[in-house]
């Protein structure tokens, strides 16, 4: 199956700055599946908690394997494994890598645990922007759009 999955960074590591971190969950992603396509990082103005420095933002295309429950856990032991603490960190707040699993194939599912297709992904254009970049054609399962006409609605907002 081909899951979309968003990068995020805004706060140095040990490895470095921010793109030093995407780079780096790129690298370990490879152990999920075969990254198939990767975009640009963008920096992007924060969006939600205002006080906090650029992100720097990406998008990946994953072919994998793995169920999508075993996916989500995948990517947060990634986010573990490069520094990310949840505990001291408020909600929206700076991160040191956030990675987050959009789309699914064409699955549709809601559990306590996971959203599919994320819930906020057609409303962000630090998203979107990167997705369009390597999966313009690619559907939302329930909006029954493309990557490109979510990001032109958005961006005519
Ligand atoms: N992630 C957030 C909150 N706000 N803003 C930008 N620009 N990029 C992000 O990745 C981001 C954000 C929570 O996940
Ligand atoms: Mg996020
Ligand atoms: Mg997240």
């Amino acid at each position: 199956m081909i899951a979309a999955i968003a990068l995020g960074s805004n706060l140095s590591s040990t490895f470095g700055p921010p793109e030093a971190n995407l780079r780096e969950a790129l690298n370990r992603m490879a152990a999920l599946g075969h990254v198939k396509a990767v975009s640009s990082f963008h920096t992007t103005n924060p969006v939600g908690y205002l006080d906090q420095p650029q992100f720097v933002n990406a998008a990946a295309l994953v072919e994998t394997t793995l169920s999508p429950v075993d996916l989500l856990h995948g990517l947060l032991a990634i986010e573990k494994s490069i520094g990310r603490d949840r505990t001291s960190a408020p909600p929206k707040g700076p991160r040191i890598i956030d990675l987050d699993l959009l789309l699914y194939g064409d699955v549709i599912l809601a559990s306590s645990e996971i959203t599919l297709p994320h819930p906020a992904m057609h409303q962000r254009s630090f998203v979107l922007g990167p997705l369009a970049e390597i999966a313009p054609t690619l559907r939302h399962p329930t909006l029954h759009a493309t990557v490109t006409d979510l990001w032109n609605a958005l961006s005519a907002e």
